[in-house]
């Protein structure tokens, strides 16, 4: 087995266009190009305009000024907000574009050059037959969506996509399960959809138990399966800040991530931006899908350290012994074969999180996006209990989650597990008992639409097509569907690709600071931010808010009785409805008045009080995994004449694209130049001969890119890391046994010349 002793971990392979930390001045430039550039006076506008940043989940912005943390702290917004608002500060597509550009060429363009485009700025359509989307009125769109969900209540669906607002999210789900559907998709379900099931079990709640505040008192962070220097950057102020207090970072992630090592934050333009401030105190780099395995030995060591806190775990927690008696019965040898980190690693793990006082985990994609997604997270939650490191303020759990409102669109009930309390209002709502079907998330939808049983399908944000797993079932997929209507900002290969049997319709819609009211959103720390009102820079487009379509639409099918669905379409109204339905949403009804954002009730936990019916938090035995990959003849290669191999292949995000939405092809931090790379060990390369930027073939089980470059990089050995939507072609689905949750961390794939 070929572990990974510290300090000089073999992993850390660079090439020559790697830079020495992550951050760092490159940020800089690129904010003083932007902010210097014609699109400048909007850009900063947006800026400074008072609601929450479009991109990730951390939630900076809001009403204490766009550049403003939810502790009040200034400096706070990165570089990535900049790279979003630029993008939705395009011009708008002209009303030429679709008459002269066929829906066969459109099909040729990158994610990229779908994206420069520019805004969607009238509605489209294409009809079955047709050659090009045409423009439509209003009058038509309201006509085909109202027959289209008018139908069987279980042939229709939705799927969204964090971006949107609070108050559209509760729309949807209210007109789908006034309806009669729960077939609410989002892309919550291909992302943190196993936190949510895992935290729910454990501690009776759906998000993470800590805030902002709370982190900032941690001692010791545990960061694994998350590239946070890229996804959520302020998070990575706190992490600099737990360092220079003498606190230690542990960093679980079998890419050697460089802005994980050492990053640059211009929040602190002194003593960090050039030099870069040291991040990681441990880097353990495992087996891509072995963490159970990991927590389990970082578990074991706790045990034969005697650092486990037996009186939290007897007064505080349920099922501790299963446990214990887990970690105590798995040997070392399985449990360092299975996650390919040594013993001495794992202890050193154990020591640091064991000695210190108060110790914040967190997780994101590298986490949940495995077959056992479920049971990583509660290997990871139950190490932080039997280390005594929950139920109190700097210690907890905490998954850090995708889209900027992704987890807003999961408290509102967008979701097919809608919890009894937010059905109980519901029905007293509308005055009658909702007996809801099991409902399709992501997966069922795809798998629902194959097999056609789906007729209509309301995509709110997001690229069903381009985010799932092989590309050619999605479209299979979505092509037996009779109706897809997109309401999106900007156009993407999904709007392509992704086409109905009958009528496709991309209606463009508002964004997040060009609203004519105020809205909402929800951060990954339970916060809620107030959105002000703003306006577009799109001048005679015709443009429709989220809130707007879905009220209109629900008038037309559902009547004005029980939901006066005319009077929601002030979102005003919205918010008193969810200040009664939406547990620890209270203060939301009077947030127009006193403009304070607020955290919701119940979900931080500083006491060791859980919200599970006994109080205390309940623990799972978490299996280890098998973790095994097929021969190469079971890709159809024959390895005894092509030299190939093996790898476990992550799929993931390059430092310059938001999900399927690419904004640069190269990828600066991790030296990889362009989409069509893989990155891979030295040594993986050489048992096949390859050299540094050679062209090789990669296969998974539904189809192959071929040139792709290699590029040696600190990916560990057996493992491998290449770039989505694009990637998503080559292979089929392999789940979360619960959640459906596609396994996009670990897909098996063959490399040959
Ligand atoms: N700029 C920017 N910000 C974003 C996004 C974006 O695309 N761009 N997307 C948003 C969304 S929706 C999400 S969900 C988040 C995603 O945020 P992340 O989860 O940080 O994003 P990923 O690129 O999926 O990277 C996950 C990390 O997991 C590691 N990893 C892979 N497999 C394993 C494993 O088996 N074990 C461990 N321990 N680690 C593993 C990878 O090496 C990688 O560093 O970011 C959000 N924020
Ligand atoms: N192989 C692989 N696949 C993955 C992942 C992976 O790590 N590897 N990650 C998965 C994850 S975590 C996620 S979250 C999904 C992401 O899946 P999605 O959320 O479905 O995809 P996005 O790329 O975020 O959607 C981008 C589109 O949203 C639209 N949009 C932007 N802002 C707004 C708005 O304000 N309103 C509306 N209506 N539309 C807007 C724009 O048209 C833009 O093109 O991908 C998943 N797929
Ligand atoms: S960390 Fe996330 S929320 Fe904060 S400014 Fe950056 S992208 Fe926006
Ligand atoms: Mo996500």
């Amino acid at each position: 087995m070929e572990t990974n002793p510290q300090p000089k971990p073999p992993y850390q392979e660079t090439n020559e266009d790697t830079p020495e930390i992550g951050g760092g001045t490159h940020i800089i430039e690129y904010w003083a190009q932007k902010t210097l550039s014609p699109q400048s006076a909007k850009l900063w506008k947006t800026l400074l305009h008072k609601s929450a940043c479009l991109s990730c989940s951390w939630g900076t912005g809001g009403q204490k000024g766009g550049f403003t943390n939810e502790t009040g702290e200034k400096l706070q917004r990165c570089m990535k907000s900049v790279e979003a608002i630029s993008a939705e500060l395009q011009p708008g597509v002209s009303t030429h574009f679709f008459d002269t550009n066929p829906i066969a060429r459109l099909q040729q363009l990158s994610s990229l050059e779908a994206d420069k485009l520019g805004r969607l700025s009238f509605p489209v359509i294409l009809r079955a037959g047709c050659s090009h989307y045409e423009r439509i009125s209003w009058n038509e769109i309201y006509e085909i969506a109202t027959t289209a969900f008018k139908k069987d209540p279980e042939r229709v669906a939705s799927y969204s996509s964090g971006r949107g607002s609070n108050e559209a999210a509760f729309l949807l789900q209210l007109m789908m399960r006034t309806l009669g559907s729960n077939n609410l998709a989002d892309c919550s379900d291909l992302c943190h959809a196993p936190s949510t099931t895992a935290l729910n079990e454990m501690f009776g709640t759906n998000t993470s138990i800590v805030s902002l505040e709370s982190l900032k008192e941690a001692d010791c962070v545990v960061l694994a399966g998350a590239n946070s220097p890229s996804n959520h950057p302020r998070l990575m102020n706190e992490l600099i800040k737990i360092r220079d207090k003498g606190g230690k970072v542990i960093v679980i992630n079998p890419v050697m991530e460089i802005g994980l090592v050492k990053f640059g934050s211009p929040a602190f333009p002194v003593k960090s931006l050039i030099p870069g401030s040291d991040i990681a105190s441990l880097y353990l780099q495992p087996i891509p899908g072995s963490d159970v395995a990991l927590f389990v030995g970082i578990q074991k060591a706790l045990l034969e350290q005697g650092r486990i806190d037996r009186a939290f775990l007897e007064a505080y927690t349920q099922g501790w012994e299963s446990i214990l008696a887990q970690a105590q019965t798995t040997n070392w040898e399985t449990i360092t074969t299975t996650c390919g980190v040594s013993r001495t690693e794992i202890e050193t793990a154990a020591t640091i999180i064991g000695t210190s006082k108060r110790v914040v985990f967190g997780w994101a994609m590298g986490i949940t996006q495995q077959t056992n997604g479920v049971d990583n997270v509660y290997s990871i939650a139950n190490t932080a209990l039997v280390s005594g490191n929950a139920g109190k303020m700097g210690a907890g759990v905490m998954p850090v989650r995708g889209h900027s409102n992704v987890q807003g669109f999961g408290s509102m009930g967008v979701t097919v597990k809608l919890k009894a309390e937010i059905k109980q209002a519901l029905e007293q709502l509308l005055g009658r008992p909702l007996s809801l079907p099991k409902g399709y998330h992501t997966r069922d939808l795809i798998e629902a639409a194959a097999a056609g049983k789906v007729d209509s399908l309301l995509c709110v944000g997001g690229n069903i097509y381009g985010a799932n797993p092989d590309s050619v079932q999605a479209k299979h997929a979505l092509g037996n569907i009779d109706t897809i209507i997109y309401l999106a900002t900007k156009p993407n290969i999904g709007h392509f690709h992704g086409l109905a049997k009958s009528n496709t319709i991309i209606i463009p819609v508002l964004n997040r600071f060009e609203h004519p009211y105020k809205t909402t959103t929800e951060s990954g720390n339970n916060f809620v931010r107030l959105n002000d009102e703003g306006e577009t820079h799109l001048k005679g487009a015709d443009l429709v808010a989220e809130v707007e379509f879905i009220t209109k639409l629900a008038h037309n099918l559902l009547g004005e009785a029980p939901i006066q669905w005319r009077k929601l379409q002030d979102p005003y109204y919205v918010r008193q409805l969810i200040a009664t339905t939406i547990p620890g949403y209270e203060k939301i009804a009077t947030i127009d008045e006193t403009k304070a954002e607020f955290t919701i009730s119940g979900r931080i936990v500083t006491e060791p009080h859980f919200k599970t019916p006994s109080g205390k938090a309940k623990m799972f035995a978490t299996p280890l995994p098998n973790l095994t990959l097929p021969a190469a003849e079971e890709f159809g290669v024959d390895s005894q004449s092509v030299k190939s191999l093996v790898l476990a292949l992550m799929t993931g995000r390059s430092y310059s694209q938001h999900n399927t939405v690419v904004y640069k092809i190269g990828d600066h931090y991790r030296g990889m130049p362009h989409r069509n790379c893989i990155l891979i060990n030295r040594i993986d390369a050489e048992k096949i001969g390859l050299a540094a930027h050679d062209r090789v073939t990669v296969q998974g089980d539904a189809g192959k890119l071929d040139r792709v470059e290699v590029i040696y990089g600190a990916v560990r050995v057996g493992a491998a890391l290449m770039f989505y939507p694009e990637v998503n072609a080559i292979f089929k689905a392999r789940t979360e046994t619960q959640t459906g949750t596609p396994a996009y961390k670990r897909v098996p794939v063959v490399v040959y010349r």
